[in-house]
Order: C-alpha cells, then structure tokens, then sequence
C-alpha cells in the first residue's frame, strides 16, 4: 500500500498531518488511528463515509483506503431523497461517522462504526491493484439521480503528481481550505493531495476570509478554493489590509471547480500583488489542466494540460480541431491515468461519455491560445448549473419541484450571480395560481430532499411553460425571459 500516501510511508512520524480547528494528528497518529478503521472494515467492498468537515472524516477516509476498500463520501447535509438514492446504489457494507455524528433515517439500515481518532492499531497490508476502485464520488447529471463516479487508485495518484509537478508541490507545503471533504476538490486535491506529499494540510472547518488570513500568517504556504470564495476575498480585501499582506505571503493560490471571474482575479492581483492560478477539473477526469507555478497566471485560462493527460478539442460533427488559434470553439475531450472507470451501475451513461477511441467527453467548451493555454468558454449542456462550484442538475431539481403539492410545472436555470457564479432559478406554474407556493417553501423542500446547495435561490410564476413543438420545454426562452 505503499503507494498512495507518501507521508505514511515516510520516516516522519512526528511532523502534523492535519490540523482541524485546534486537534492535530501526526503521520504516526493519523496511520494508528486509520489502522484501526481499517482493521475493521476490512478488504474490498464499499463503505461509506459521513464526511462531516472534522479530523474523523480524514481517518475513515485514509483508513477505507488502507483497508483496499472504496469510500464513498456521503454529504452531510444530503436530503432524504438523494442519501436513500446513494445507499442503494453504491450499497456500502457500513457506514464510518463521528461519535456522536446524528445520522438521518435514509441511514437506519447501515451498521454504524464510530470514528476513534485516538486508537492506534498497525497498518495491514492488503493486496491492491492499482485499477481497484479508492472512491465512489457521486455527481450531478442533466436528468435523474447523481451518478456515482469510481475513480481507481491509479487516476488519484496520477493526478496528484501531475499536480505536484504542475505547482511545485512538496512535503514543505502547508495548505489551508475550508472546501467540503465529499468532493473531488477538497477531498482528493484538498487532504490526499498533502499527505501523498508528506506535507500537511489545515481545515477551517468552515470557510472565512478570516480563517484564510491567519492560517497564511501563520505558516501556510497553499490555498485552495472555489471562485466563490475568491470573490469573497475580492469583497473583502480593501477594508482587511491583514488579509492582503496574508494572501502576498502565500507560495500559491489555486481556484478551481468553476471559472474565476476575470475581475475578482484582478481586483485580487491589484491588492496582493499575486495572480490565482486556475486549474481545470472534473469528478470524471480529476484534474486535466492547471497553469503552472512557474507558468503566466493569466485571467481567464485554466493553463496547459498536466503531465500525463492528452486533450483535444472536437467540432460538433467529431472533426478535432487542429490548430491553437485562439478562437476555434470545440468541447474538450480527455484521455489519460486520471480518468475513472466508469459510473457505478450505469453502463449506458459510461459508454455515452466516451467516444468509440476512449476519449472522455466532458462537455466543456473551450479554445486554446497559440501558447497552448486553454481558455473554457461556455458548457454543452445548458441544464447543468454551477452554484457555488457545485454542480447541480437542472433536472433533479425539477424533479423534486414536481413532488411538492403546490407546483404543476416546473423548469430550472441557472443565472449568473456575481457571488455564486450561477445562481439556481425555478420557473413554476402553480397548480393554484391564486395561492402559489413561495420561495422559502420550495427552497426547503429542495434542501430537504435533496441538498441545501441545491435549493432555488428565486422562484418565478408563470401561467404556462414555453415549449416547442415537440413539447419539450425552451430554456432559453425562459433565461432571456
Ligand atoms: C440555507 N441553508 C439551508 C437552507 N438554506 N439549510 C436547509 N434548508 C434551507 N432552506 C444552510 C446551508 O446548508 C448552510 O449551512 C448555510 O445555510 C449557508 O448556505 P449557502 O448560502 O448555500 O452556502 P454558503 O455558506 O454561502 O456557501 C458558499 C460556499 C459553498 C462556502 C462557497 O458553496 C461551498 O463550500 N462550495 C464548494 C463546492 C465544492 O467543493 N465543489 C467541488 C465540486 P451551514 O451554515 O451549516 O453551512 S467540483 C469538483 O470537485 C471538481 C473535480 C473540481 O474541478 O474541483
Ligand atoms: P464536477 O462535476 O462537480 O466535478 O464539476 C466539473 C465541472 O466544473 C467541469 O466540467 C467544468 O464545467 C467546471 N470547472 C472545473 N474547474 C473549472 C475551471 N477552472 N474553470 C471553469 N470551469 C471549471
């Protein structure tokens, strides 16, 4: 098992793995504590994950893969709906929590096995190849139930060391984040990606501004964030000079899961000093793109592709577009180590996502600069929103709108918001237009069922939906609207 987490293998047993809000756990503790989960759970099979923003997180997570089993990271926050959707599809033999975690009824038929971050048991040493499944990490598509993504252990350690490569990344690095531990972001680049380095990572918790500043003043090198909470630094740098004189210390500050607006990137550069470096990345793929740290941080581009991946932008018709001029617009489509092997129970949307010569088609738009630089334009598809840096179906939220009693029909947009990149928009028709349901009411029952992030942020009535003549709903028509 040597090969997934440097710092475990490593002689330094005594330096931090990872700091959470004042509790700390050294390679040697963190490789004790996540022994003994993975004693427990044993090889093979899927476990899940209440992947709560805490120290117990990491040590379940660490010890799943230790044991060569997959974790699946589950949503704290999950409505019913969609945890009773992830348990029966990915079907985990018991699920990891915190002591004292309050795990919802969607949960009541799992074993629960308790996190003790202070046992200590020897680490096994399974058998593992590196094409068996490390995660099973669920995400939206543009109709129906999150899909659940395996990802092998070859595609997590190809792109952390593509990634390595791309930003200098070493054991000497301290990153600070506050990014959710049940995606790819925080999860993979956010914990596995320092402790493959032997380096060390600090959670807030829960992001601030704040937290950000005073973890870069004290010894953090690294920062990782989504553009939301870029353009919350953007907001806050000119009445916070202790912020500015942290972010200018910092050795790199990353964005990624969503386009960083060119102007938070330069209301950012004028008061720092330092440009963001973007990275481009997907559930499926992991990371494909990043700027390199000694590369031109330009605004706007998610660099070159890392080490490893082969991309190539592809017409409409499936014609590859060959030269770097700058304004050919195709989708990109990605080969390399860093791809999943497929979704879990769906052998229809896995073989829909490849083409017949195994590229995988990501549905980002994009150019590429004569540099070779790839600046991402637009998405295929106009029903998948990204709020915050999650991505989130138009569909499955139309699906749930249609649940609640007092909605006959429902479409969802996405428009932009300067705040979360896209904010999510349901159209309604209510079924009593005399007393429509209001938005507080249709946001809870979203967050309820399925994730708070997920929730509309406005709902507008309307007496009937634009639909052409197939029947089938204009979106468009309802966004230009
Ligand atoms: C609000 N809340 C509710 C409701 N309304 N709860 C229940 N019912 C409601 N009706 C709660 C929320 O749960 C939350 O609780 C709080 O109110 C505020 O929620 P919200 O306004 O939605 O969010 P925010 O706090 O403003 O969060 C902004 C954020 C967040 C921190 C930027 O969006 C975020 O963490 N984004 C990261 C997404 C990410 O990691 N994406 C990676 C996937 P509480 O106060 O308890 O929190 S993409 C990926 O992995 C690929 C590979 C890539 O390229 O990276
Ligand atoms: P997810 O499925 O949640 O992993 O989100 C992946 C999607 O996020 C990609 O297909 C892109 O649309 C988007 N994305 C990730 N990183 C970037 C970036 N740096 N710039 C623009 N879009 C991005």
């Amino acid at each position: 098992m040597s090969s997934l987490f440097g710092g475990l293998d490593g002689g330094a047993r005594e330096r931090v793995a990872v700091r959470f809000d004042g509790r700390s756990l050294t390679y040697g503790g963190l490789a004790g504590a996540a022994g003994v989960v993975a004693r427990r759970v044993g090889r093979g099979g899927r476990v899940a994950v209440w992947a709560t923003p805490g120290m117990e997180t990491v040590v379940a997570v660490v010890g799943v893969l230790l044991a060569g089993s997959a974790a699946v990271p589950l949503n704290p926050k999950s409505g019913e709906k969609e945890l009773a959707h992830i348990v029966s599809d990915s079907a985990p033999s018991l699920v990891l929590a915190a002591p004292g975690a309050r795990l919802p009824g969607a949960l009541g038929g799992l074993e629960r096995v308790d996190v003790d971050v202070e046992a200590r048991a020897e680490v096994p040493q399974p058998e593992v190849s590196e094409e068996d499944p490390a995660l099973v990490v669920y995400t939206s598509g543009t109709t129906g139930p999150p899909k659940g993504a395996v990802l092998p252990r070859r595609a997590l350690t190809a792109t952390l060391d593509a990634l390595a490569d791309a930003w200098q990344w070493t054991e000497a690095d301290v990153l600070v984040h506050g990014l959710p531990l049940f995606h790819v972001h925080g999860l993979v680049l956010g914990v596995l990606g320092p402790l493959r380095r032997g380096g060390s990572v600090r959670h807030l918790g829960r992001f601030s501004t704040e937290g950000v500043a005073r973890a870069l003043t004290d010894g953090a090198t690294m920062f990782f964030g989504v553009p939301t909470m870029y353009h919350r630094i953007a907001e806050a740098l000119p009445d916070d000079p202790g912020l500015a004189e942290a972010l200018r210390g910092a050795r790199l500050l990353v964005s990624g899961s969503a386009a960083l607006p060119v102007h938070d990137h330069e209301r950012i550069a004028a008061a720092t000093g330092r440009r963001v470096v973007e990275r481009y990345g997907m559930t499926e793929t992991l990371m494909n793109t990043s700027v390199r740290a000694d590369g031109e941080p330009r605004a706007g581009t998610v660099g070159v592709p890392l080490p490893g991946v082969e991309l190539r932008l592809v017409e409409e018709d499936g014609t590859e577009i060959a030269g770097l001029d700058g304004e050919s617009v195709g989708e990109i489509q990605v080969r390399g180590p860093n791809l999943f092997t497929g979704y879990l129970n769906r052998p229809d949307a896995t073989a829909a996502a490849f083409t017949a010569d195994g590229w995988f088609r990501t549905g980002d738009m994009a150019v590429r600069e004569p540099d070779g630089y790839v600046r991402i334009v637009g998405r295929k598809a106009t029903d998948l929103i990204k709020s915050g840096g999650y991505k989130i179906g138009a569909g499955e939220i139309e699906n749930a709108l249609l649940e609640h009693p007092g909605v006959r029909e429902a479409a969802v947009t996405g428009e932009p918001d300067a705040d979360l990149g896209e904010r999510i928009v349901a159209w309604i028709v209510p079924a009593d237009p005399g007393n429509p349901p209001g938005t507080e009411e249709l946001a809870d029952h979203v967050a309820r069922r399925l994730a708070p992030h997920k929730r509309p942020r406005v709902v507008r009535h309307l007496d009937v939906l634009p639909r052409n003549d197939m029947g089938k709903i204009m979106k468009r028509a309802l966004t230009d609207a």
